[in-house]
């Protein structure tokens, strides 16, 4: 075997069966041996950033079962995948890269002077990768190449997960390397089972003596692969939870003891249970400053906090906060969370949220659509909602919209992501590839805006070359939402660089459709909403909005997350903080503007 065909093994071996990416001749002999094996599928974008995005997704779409696999060329084929590697690697979302590199012997690292380049398309890849990967690394022989697949599958895969990436020279795709070699990585010692007892003392006594317990459900509960136990738990023992956005796809949202999403553009009575709670039990979230604000003292301030994360790093982070800590996957904490001590239930605090929950949970909540007679974006998630089949996968961009999506859907068997933490436009078209790419038999819907739409346009392509079942949903607000509400919030509602008359512009969406051969469907107003039923195959429908229609509710800079925009009256608020007293801020004055936007 050449090194190539040594690469097309291990996908097969790993099973491993799509391949993202975009050649070049620095990949192309990767490329070659793949397509001759007749194993893995290649899907051929136009733009590796929609490659990575593309492999992020397959993790995500699998049930935690497959990773996502990119490659690129060398030089600006490699550079570009690594966006897509920064939304796995926030997100702990394992996927692996290859990039070809040039030569050894053409190589600039090799020469006795320091030169920018010496191959052309020669870039360090490595160096630029090692930001936003576990582990990156240039292979220099047979050996190093069949150990370091091995060794970055196990990385990818283990501890906080996330993506890896090799770069391969030419010469060693070309050299014999051999027989396949198995190399094992696993070191149990890295991924301890048994807790220390101070751990074990922590988790059991944590809710001891709460009067007004609640979980927060966030991301690593499902990574772990623990979702459904840390479920049979929480129904067991009716114990009340919310969640963050990355935690939305690992249960049903309609479950009694589940009362919303916290954050800066979280469900209002979620942040009024989460403000009034005395004890916050916080299993793998890093709370990061959508969910705290970057005023983390204003965070449930009266609560004794429980975090438990794989990442100590993480952990490190609250040094200054006075939280109880455990660090470990959460898998290994399940069987104690099933032996904590728990109070006696308090009416008190269950009629509290559940009369909360009453009040806000699953509304339309646009008060800019009842003042302008326009149509409320929620309205249209909520419908959406309701038709897609219970298996599909659903999907955001990055903006107004992907709030909108989060902030109403409720999802019972769905897969539903976007990424997250990073937050890149242009995220939707290659993620619904990837996700149909992985989960072919299954409908795909996809929410992107005016502004990111247009950033991936071109891989429309793709979908309609592999003939794929998705449909994208435009939220056309001719502008970019979320920027102008917050230069509304911080610059006198100055639009430059967002607004249709400073700078920024929409094609024909419908032309653009149809340039591509999809179906095209329009929804204009609530009786277009009313007969709308989301077309078979591949289609875009474009949804008119007004301009600046708004993301209700949203946390200011400076205040609480119960005291979110548009802000109910005083009454109002002292009411529904019924444990907590808040003095409410009256003016905010802000000296620098974070970026929790
Ligand atoms: C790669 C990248 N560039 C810039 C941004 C900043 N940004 C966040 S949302 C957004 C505009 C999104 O516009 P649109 O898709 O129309 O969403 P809307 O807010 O209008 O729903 C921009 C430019 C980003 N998130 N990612
Ligand atoms: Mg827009």
């Amino acid at each position: 075997m050449n090194g190539s065909q040594y690469i097309a093994e291990f996908l097969k071996r790993k099973e491993l069966d799509k391949i993202f990416l975009v050649t070049g001749g620095a990949v192309a002999f990767i490329v070659d041996a793949i397509g001759q094996k007749n194993y893995s599928k290649l899907y051929c974008f136009q733009h590796e950033q929609s490659a990575s995005m593309a492999a992020d997704t397959t993790w995500r779409c699998s049930d935690g079962k497959k990773m996502g696999v990119s490659m690129a060329t060398s030089g600006p084929g490699a550079v570009n995948l690594l966006s897509g590697l920064g939304c796995s690697y926030v997100d702990s979302i394992p996927s692996i890269s290859i990039t070809g590199q040039v030569n050894i012997k053409e190589s600039s690292k090799y020469g006795y002077a320091k030169l920018r380049q010496a191959g052309y398309q020669e870039i360090d890849i490595v160096k630029m990768a090692k930001s936003v990967t576990k582990f990156a690394i240039q292979v220099n022989s047979a050996h190093e190449l069949k150990y370091n697949l091995e060794k970055a599958y196990h990385i990818a895969t283990s501890g906080r997960m996330g993506p890896v990436l090799i770069d391969v020279p030419m010469d060693i795709q070309q050299i014999e390397v051999g027989e396949y070699e198995e190399f094992n990585f696993f070191d149990p010692s890295n991924d301890p089972k048994s807790l220390p007892n101070d751990d074990i003392f922590k988790i059991k006594k944590f809710f001891k003596n709460s009067k007004r317990p609640l979980v927060l459900f966030g991301a690593g509960v499902g990574l772990s692969g623990s979702h459904n136990k840390i479920i049979e738990w929480i129904n067991k023992n009716d114990m009340p939870f919310v969640s963050s956005w990355s935690a939305f796809s690992f249960f049903d949202h309609t479950n009694k003891n589940y009362f919303g999403h916290i954050g800066v553009y979280g469900n209002r009575g979620a942040n009024f249970i989460l403000q009034n709670c005395d004890s916050l039990f916080v299993l793998g979230s890093r709370l990061d400053t959508r969910i705290r604000t970057s005023n983390p003292s204003n965070f449930a301030p009266l609560a004794k906090k429980l975090v438990i994360d794989v990442d100590n790093e993480e952990l490190r982070k609250y040094h200054n906060d006075g939280y109880s800590l455990v660090n470990s996957n959460i898998k290994h904490c399940v069987k104690h969370i099933f032996n904590m001590d728990l109070p006696k239930k308090n009416n008190q605090w269950f009629d509290y949220i559940n009369d909360i929950k009453k009040q806000y949970f699953n509304k339309d909540i646009s008060t800019f659509a009842k003042t302008n007679k326009t149509l409320s974006p929620y309205k249209v998630v909520m419908e959406i909602n309701k038709q897609i089949k219970k298996d599909s996968i659903v999907l955001g961009d990055c903006g107004a919209h992907l709030c909108w999506l989060y902030q109403v859907f409720l999802r019972k068997k769905e897969t539903i992501f976007t990424a997250a933490g990073f937050g890149p436009i242009g995220y939707a078209h290659p993620a619904a590839i990837g996700a149909s790419a992985t989960c072919p038999n299954k409908q795909v819907i996809s929410f992107s805006g005016d502004g990111s739409f247009q950033v991936q346009t071109s891989e429309l392509q793709v979908m309609k070359h592999h003939n794929m079942n998705i449909c994208n949903i435009v939220m056309n607000d001719n502008g970019y939402a979320i920027v102008k509400q917050f230069q509304d919030s911080y610059m006198g509602s100055r639009y430059f660089g967002a607004g249709i008359k400073d700078g920024y512009s929409v094609p024909n969406i419908k032309k653009v459709a149809e340039a591509y051969g999809l179906t095209y469907v329009k929804i204009k107003n609530e009786k277009d909403l009313k007969n709308f039923k989301i077309p078979k195959g591949i289609s875009v429908v474009e949804v008119f909005l007004a301009e600046n229609t708004l993301i209700e509710p949203k946390t200011d800079m400076g205040r609480p997350l119960n005291d979110q925009f548009p802000f109910m009256n005083d009454n109002e608020f002292h009411q529904n903080n019924r444990f907590v007293k808040f003095d409410r801020v009256k003016k905010v004055v802000i000296d620098k503007v974070d970026s929790h936007e």
